[in-house]
């Protein structure tokens, strides 16, 4: 298998390489290989590409979080998503984007989807990933997803149900700092606040939030305790091959 390599495309392929950055020995490597159509080692491919389980530990429930834990309490279905840099799901201070304020108020996730399917489109999603949600508290949720060193960073959102617009989730995490795959990590659930809805109880009526304010952690006596915010539970991130 050969084929001519034109010093164009080699020229082009070790800018991409220097641009990529202090691992661009063996990534220029692979990527004349590429332009070269030589076959490379399956092994320096695979770096391109990974697979990660994500898997929630929840504690929510009425023995971590008594004051007015509701009835019927879930997560609702999560989603999630592979990314760069230039999509945020959600932020501390960031306004909801139409899609967070639907999950994050009625755990519905079409327009979050849309969304994703837009960033898609503009190249800053790799692709959206969803887990069932839960009505075994404390319980768990998973899920699988794929990362590539384009869209490295992994983010999800699930409702807190029932609640005015309390989400769950984790926002850009980089799966691949430095370059090098992570094999796992492990992070806190927090309740975050979308505000996009001005009620103050898991069970309140729905009071649109207009204008809507910021996204913020939650800080009412549902998720707070004399030592502090109280979690949800934790993320854990495994790479699985
Ligand atoms: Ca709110
Ligand atoms: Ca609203």
């Amino acid at each position: 298998m050969t084929a001519k390599c034109s010093l164009g495309s080699e020229a082009g392929s070790i800018r991409d390489a220097e641009l990529a950055g202090r691992r661009s020995v063996p990534r220029r490597l692979v990527l004349i290989g590429l332009a070269c159509g030589i076959a490379v080692a399956s092994s320096a491919l695979a770096e391109e590409t990974t697979h990660y389980r994500l898997l929630l530990q929840i504690e929510w429930s009425a023995a971590s979080h008594p004051h007015e834990f509701p009835p019927a309490a879930h997560f609702s279905d999560l989603v999630g998503a592979n990314h760069d840099a230039r999509y945020v799901m959600f932020g501390d201070g960031l306004s909801a984007s139409s899609g967070l304020e639907l999950l994050a108020e009625n755990g519905r996730a079409s327009i979050l989807l849309a969304e994703l399917e837009e960033a898609k489109r503009r190249n800053r999603v790799g692709a959206s990933f969803a887990a069932e949600g839960t009505y075994t508290l404390p319980g768990s949720m998973s899920a699988e997803f794929v990362a590539t060193k384009r869209h490295s960073r992994v983010s999800f959102v699930t409702m807190i149900a029932p609640s005015p617009d309390w989400f769950t989730g984790l926002a850009g995490v980089d799966l691949a700092p430095g370059g090098t795959w992570i094999d796992s990590i492990e992070l806190p659930l927090w309740a975050w606040d979308a505000g996009t809805d001005s009620g103050t109880a898991y069970t309140a009526p729905d009071v649109d939030a207009q204008p809507r304010k910021s996204v913020r952690l939650l800080s009412t006596p549902h998720v707070l305790a004399a030592s502090g915010l109280i979690r949800l539970g934790t993320a854990r991130l495994v790479r699985t091959r």
